[in-house]
Formats: C-alpha cells, structure tokens, sequence
C-alpha cells in the first residue's frame, strides 16, 4: 500500500503544477465531480443552487470550496503517507457531519487523476498517474479507516 520515495517524488512534482492554478484546477474537479456524479451534490447545502453548467463555472463559491479541498489535499500528500495529523480532523467532520462515503471519495479520486492527465497530459504519463493514484488510494485507505473509528460505515 505504501509508496515509494520515487512515487512519492512523483506525486509532488504533478502537484507542483496543480499549484500553478489551484483555484482553476479545484473549480475543475468540483465541476466535472457534480456532472458526472449529480448525487454528490446532495450533500452540499451551500450549492443546492446551482443547478446548470454555466452556473457551477460562474461560481465563486464553488470556486473557493475548490481551493479549499485541494489545499487540504497538497497538504496531506506532501506528509507522504505520515498524514495522520493532518487526516484525521478531515475524517471527523467527513464521517461525522458532512457523511461523505468512501464511494464519493472514490469518485473525486478519479475526477482529480481526469483533472490533471487534461490540463498537464505532457507531464502525467502513465508511471506518475500510477503513483497519484496509489497515494489516492492511501488517503482513502486511512480515511475509511478513520471513519470507522469516528462509528461511520462510509
Ligand atoms: Zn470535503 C468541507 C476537504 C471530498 C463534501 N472538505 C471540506 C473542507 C475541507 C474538505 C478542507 C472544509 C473543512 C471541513 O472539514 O469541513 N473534501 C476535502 C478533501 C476531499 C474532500 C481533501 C477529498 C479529496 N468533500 C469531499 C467529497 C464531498 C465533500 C467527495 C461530497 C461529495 N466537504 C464536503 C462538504 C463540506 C466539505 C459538504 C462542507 C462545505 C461547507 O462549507 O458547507
């Protein structure tokens, strides 16, 4: 499950150039989680209007929720797998208010890896998609781990 220094060498260089645009990247990945998942959106009080395509992308406060998770993301990835300080607030208010799945962990996982191989496809090639998407998985891991601690099934 763990990673390698070189996977992880990996991960961080892709998320330098996540970086260069946070809030274009994470206003992407909200979008593009809403429209391929719309059940997602349900749990999100502060969106319930925003119902069309050109309403998510004139959105502020999607945007800003954007940076807002990826932020937390960068944060926990450049830990390398020693993130629990970091993750578990995160589980607690993701299991315990927000009731996020796993699931919809799995769907933004995917959307991210999406994300990234559009806007850099030069720069993901097939070892450094591996390497995001095994330290996808590990986050997930631990949350789902986490959640059960904090009694959510996820
Ligand atoms: Zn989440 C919130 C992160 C996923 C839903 N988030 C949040 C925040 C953060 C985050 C940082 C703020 C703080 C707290 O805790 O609360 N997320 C995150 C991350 C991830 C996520 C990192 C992965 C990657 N989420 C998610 C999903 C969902 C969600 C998938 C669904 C579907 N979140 C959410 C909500 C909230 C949050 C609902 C709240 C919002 C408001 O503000 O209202």
């Amino acid at each position: 499950m763990g990673l390698s220094d070189q996977e992880w060498q990996k991960v961080l260089t892709i998320w330098g150039k996540v970086e260069s645009d946070l809030p274009g990247h994470g206003h992407a990945v909200l979008m593009r989680l809403f429209q391929d998942h719309p059940e997602t959106m349900d749990r999100f009080e502060k969106f319930k209007d925003l119902k069309t395509p050109d309403q998510m992308k004139g959105s502020e406060a999607l945007k800003k929720h954007g940076v807002t998770v990826l932020t937390q993301l960068g944060k926990i990835l450049k830990q390398k797998g020693n993130h629990e300080s970091e993750l578990k607030p995160l589980a607690q208010t993701h299991a315990t208010q927000h009731k996020i799945p796993v699931k919809y962990l799995e769907f933004i996982s995917e959307v991210i890896i999406k994300v990234i191989a559009e806007k850099h496809s030069a720069d993901f090639g097939a070892d450094s998609q591996a390497a995001m998407k095994k330290a996808l998985e590990l986050f997930r891991n631990d949350m789902a781990s986490k959640y059960k601690e904090f009694g959510f099934q996820g």
